[in-house]
Parts: C-alpha cells; sequence; structure tokens
C-alpha cells in the first residue's frame, strides 16, 4: 500500500444509497438508471477533490521496451511495483474490422486488459487514430482537406462513417466485467486538432465541421447504446483560452478537458515545456472549472526520456500546479528502440521514476482502487 487515502464518498454511490425518501422499488430503479460513465465521473471528481494525480501509460501491459507479447508484465509495474492508475488504448484499426490495432495490439487482447486494468481498480482511455473514411489512407494523410465535410454531407462518404463508428461502438459495448455490468472508460476522439498533422486537424477542416464530428459521432453512439463513456476534448499545444476553446463542441458533448502537450530537445526544451503545458494545461484547466468539466493531461512525454530527472523535476511540479485528475504518457514501442516516454527497468530515469511513484500526488493502480 503507498499512500495511506481515505476514499472520499462518491456521489453516485450516495444517490443509490438516499432511499429514505423512496419506496424500494423507486431506489432500485433509480440504481439502474445510473450509468458505468456516471459512476466512472464520480470517480474522477473524487481524485480531484482529493489533489491527487492518476499516472497512466499506453498499452502499458501489452507490450514494453524489450518484450511484447507476455502476460503479466508492464515496464511501469517492473520499474515501480504497481500497474498505472489509467492505461490508454488506441483503436485505430477497429474502424474497418481488423483483428489488430495500427500498432499490432490485438483487440480481443486489449479487451481482456482492459476488463483486467478495471477488476484492479485501475481506469481505462481510449484514442482513436483512424482512417479516413474517404479513401482509408491513415490519420497522418493531411492533404485532402474535404474529408470532414464529406463526411458530413456527401451520402457514400456518410454511410462509411457511420459503419466505422458503429465499429468503435460494438467494441465499447462489449466491455463488460465479470458481473455483467458495463465498464466505464474515457473516450478521446478527434485529438490533437489545433495542428495539422491528422485528417481532422485545423488546416483540415473549418471549426464548424469540426465541431459537427463531434455531433455526428456522439449521434451514433448514442443510437447504438454506448452509455459507458466520458468523452474527452485535447486541443495540442495552443497560446491562449480562446484558441482552447475555438473548436469546442459544447458541453454537451464533452466530459474532460485534456491537453496533449509533448517536450522536445531534452535539458534545453524543459522551459519551453513548462511554458507550453501552462499555456495549455493551463487553458485546460481553467476551461474546466468554468463549464463544470474535469481536467486532464491527456498525453505527454519526453521521447527516449532523456532527462534522467525527468519524472521528479520535470513532469511532477507541473502535474502538482495544474493537478490534472489525470497524466497520461505515451507508449514504450518494443521495435523502435528510442521510441518510449515510459519508465523500464535499468533506464537512467528508472530511480527517478520510482521517486515520483513514491510521491504522495501519484496514484497507481492500486491507489486508484481506493477511490471506488
Ligand atoms: C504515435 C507513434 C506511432 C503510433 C501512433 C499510434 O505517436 O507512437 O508509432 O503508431 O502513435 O499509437
Amino acid at each position: 500500500m503507498k499512500h495511506l487515502i481515505i476514499a472520499l464518498a462518491v456521489t453516485v454511490p450516495a444517490m443509490i444509497s438516499c432511499s429514505s425518501s423512496h419506496s424500494g422499488s423507486a431506489a432500485s430503479e433509480a440504481a439502474d438508471s445510473i450509468t458505468a460513465a456516471q459512476v466512472l465521473q464520480s470517480r474522477l471528481d473524487s481524485i480531484a477533490a482529493a489533489g491527487k494525480v492518476m499516472f497512466g501509460h499506453d498499452d502499458d501491459p501489452v507490450y514494453g521496451h524489450s518484450w511484447v507479447g507476455d502476460e503479466g508484465r508492464s515496464d511501469v509495474l517492473e520499474v515501480a511495483g504497481d500497474y498505472p492508475g489509467i492505461m490508454n488504448w488506441d483503436l485505430g484499426g477497429i474502424e474497418k474490422g481488423d483483428a489488430a490495432n495500427l500498432d499490432s495490439v490485438d483487440f480481443a487482447r486489449m479487451r481482456a486488459e482492459v476488463i483486467a486494468q478495471d477488476a484492479r481498480g485501475g481506469i481505462n482511455a481510449f484514442s482513436w487514430h483512424s482512417v479516413n473514411p474517404v479513401d482509408g489512407r491513415d490519420s497522418w494523410a493531411c492533404d485532402d482537406t474535404t474529408i470532414v465535410n464529406r463526411l458530413l454531407n456527401d451520402p457514400e462518404v456518410k454511410a462509411v462513417f457511420d459503419s466505422q463508428v458503429r465499429n468503435v461502438a460494438r467494441f465499447f459495448n462489449s466491455l463488460t466485467a465479470a458481473d455483467g455490468s458495463k465498464i466505464g472508460v474515457i473516450f478521446r476522439p478527434w485529438h490533437e486538432h489545433t495542428g495539422g498533422w491528422f485528417w481532422w486537424g485545423n488546416k483540415q477542416c473549418t471549426a464548424d465541421d469540426y465541431k459537427a464530428l463531434w455531433a455526428e459521432t456522439r449521434r451514433i453512439m448514442d443510437e447504438e447504446g454506448v452509455d459507458n463513456l466520458l468523452w474527452a476534448y485535447s486541443p495540442d499545444r495552443v497560446k491562449s483560452d480562446e484558441e482552447y476553446m475555438e473548436r469546442y463542441p459544447g458541453n454537451e458533448y464533452v466530459d474532460i478537458m485534456g491537453a496533449d502537450v509533448y517536450a522536445y530537445g531534452a535539458e534545453k526544451g524543459i522551459d519551453s515545456y513548462r511554458a507550453a503545458v501552462d499555456a495549455t494545461l493551463g487553458a485546460a484547466t481553467r476551461m474546466a472549472k468554468a463549464n463544470g468539466k474535469t481536467a486532464a493531461f491527456s498525453e505527454t512525454g519526453l521521447e527516449g526520456v532523456t532527462v534522467p530527472t525527468w519524472w521528479t523535476d520535470v513532469l511532477l511540479p507541473v502535474i502538482k500546479k495544474w493537478q490534472p485528475v489525470y497524466v497520461i504518457t505515451w507508449r514504450n514501442a518494443h521495435d523502435k528502440p528510442g521510441h518510449f516516454f515510459g519508465p523500464y527497468p535499468c533506464h537512467e530515469s528508472a530511480d527517478n521514476f520510482k521517486a515520483f511513484y513514491a510521491d504522495s500526488t501519484t496514484l497507481f493502480a492500486k491507489d486508484v482502487a481506493r477511490f471506488r
């Protein structure tokens, strides 16, 4: 047990037990109408109220810096002794019915690991590097600036997009715990749209079309009965709160206001990283507060962790300053030696990561389990 945490009473279970003014059957109807998404939101609220920050890692238990496909492994676990509090998964490829995602993670294994992370008390989040519904090229094919408009207006493309989103919906609907209840998860579609490197970026579509893309995605998910998602909005670097909000789809579509900000250039890049985090995560935090939402540091990291004290000297101060409910670092690729953003055993930052783990602010899976 790393931290002594008194789990706060969460709002939703409190609603379930507030039965004195209801008949038994009305109370159980109220309990039935509480969705997995609402339960997850109340857990996030409790974590945020306690001033804690969940540590997260992409694809954590399915491969690491020097292994792939083993069961029961995780670079974070092997360094710190616990799994991350939150894991990110990428759905890229599921839209075309593939068995594995764009990084060769089998979706059946992904589902099993999501269920395992939920069972140990941790939380799961999803990004989606989708192919485009016009010609099926990947997320990074950016030369066609008509894609978003066409998926909204061209009947043929609209139909392809519709079936792609329904494939995603089916996966979310299949996330159930051993007792048959749905698992609440975070979905972060159309991310980093303030850059121009994805087909849904701000150089590739108008603000109105971007917002309509969110509405259309949500409409289809609702039609499929997906009710276990918290939706996260996650601009890449912005300079102002206005820029952060420029393409915000609206409070009815968003639960979590995120920020994706990476560090570049080892020690020399630290000051500019801090400034970018202050502007972007700062905007997320202010806008979340103003709109009654949850703030998160949805993606960050320094590729290769080339600053040995990165964890306690750079990342910890910014998360203590802004207190996002979670911070997610990107994957430790097994097939690209320099492409890793988390710790792994014997890396020069591993001891420093243990100190980051030991800090009372950071939450790993066993800590998060106590916020039920
Ligand atoms: C990028 C890189 C790619 C990967 C993609 C989707 O940031 O890590 O290698 O394919 O994310 O996970």
